[in-house]
């Protein structure tokens, strides 16, 4: 067993937040349902309109030290939060784009600053999700996203000039203890790259953990990846549960309802019952459990999904060993 994993381990239990600009649409274009964070792609909004939702997104009820204490209470250790999309928009004062939360939406507070200063208070470790794929960089148009294909994309350029140059600013700024990546499907992304990538910023914070999804590859996401030259921590099963245990490290992130980002008329509510079994099933069969929550543009956390928390945090914390 790895030592830099070994927090991770043991802490089992983590919640991810989905937020971003398609929290303003929440679930609905043009009287069209349909799409929560993939809203740009399922209704194929251009990107000049897309870009608008940054100038309504306002969240004046963010409170990231209430966020903070929704995760803590609900007995959750660390957060992993979207700092990009695939919609391309950072949720932080990016130096390497104006396509931020800064620049472009009239909010203008650092969310990635607040949150991951809030975490570090609370004691609870600061992690971040990051697409590779990336709807809005011209030069990382990506076969995936057809309709609006140029000529020339130059994805090296993308990944030389923008990708990694964000990426070395996150790990400056917030020092996150996980880089969690996706998007990484697109026929753009080698395993060399993935390997690459994953060295790199092993390089600048040697502690560093990275899912699996840096890679080329999920070698079928349950797991690690089996291929020559996978790189990467941990596997990455999306909505389910390995069926037996694992010697590998392994995370099963879930969403609370039916979708990731935030959408308004979204009730598929887990019961608070199954979730409580599910995080059972997982830490018996040595794996972490990423629970998902969808912020809306408000800046509020559902109050279905603060219910299903708390009484997560209500089981834990009678049921934890002495
Ligand atoms: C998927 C993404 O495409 C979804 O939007 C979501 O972020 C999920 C956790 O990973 O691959």
């Amino acid at each position: 067993k790895v030592k830099r994993m070994q927090w991770w381990t043991d802490d089992t239990f983590g919640m991810f937040i989905h937020w971003g600009l398609y929290a303003v649409p929440a679930g609905e274009y043009n009287g069209k349902g349909g799409g929560a964070e993939w809203i740009m792609e399922t209704h194929k909004i251009p990107t000049a309109e897309y870009e608008k939702f940054a100038g309504q997104f306002n969240p004046q009820k963010f409170n990231a030290k209430e966020w903070v204490q929704i995760a803590k209470s609900a007995g959750a250790k660390y957060i992993v939060i979207t700092s990009k999309h695939h919609d391309g928009f950072s949720m932080w004062d990016s130096e390497v784009t104006g396509y931020d939360i800064m620049d472009a939406t009239p909010f203008k507070r650092d969310i990635l600053k607040e949150l991951s200063d809030a975490c570090k208070a609370a004691g609870i470790k600061f992690c971040l999700y990051h697409s590779i794929l990336d709807w809005h960089q011209p030069d990382a148009k990506s076969k995936d996203y057809l309709r609006q294909a140029i000529e020339h994309p130059d994805f090296n350029k993308y990944r030389e000039t923008y990708l990694k140059p964000q990426l070395a600013e996150l790990i400056r700024k917030y020092n996150p203890e996980v880089l969690w990546f996706d998007g990484e499907w697109i026929p753009e992304w080698s395993e060399q790259q993935g390997k690459d990538l994953y060295n790199y910023l092993r390089n600048i914070k040697p502690s560093l953990i990275i899912n699996n999804r840096v890679s080329k590859a999920r070698g079928g996401m349950e797991g690690m990846n089996k291929y020559e030259n996978a790189a990467g921590d941990f596997g990455t099963p999306e909505q389910e549960i390995l069926k037996g245990a694992s010697q590998d490290y392994w995370e099963s992130c879930m969403t609370l309802n039916g979708n990731w980002g935030y959408v308004k008329n979204d009730n598929n509510w887990k019961s608070a019952q199954l979730l409580i079994d599910n995080l059972v099933d997982i830490a018996a069969k040595g794996g972490n459990y990423l629970l998902n929550v969808g912020p809306t543009a408000e800046g509020q956390i559902p109050a279905q999904s603060i219910e299903r928390l708390a009484e997560m945090g209500k089981w834990l914390a009678i049921n934890k060993e002495a």
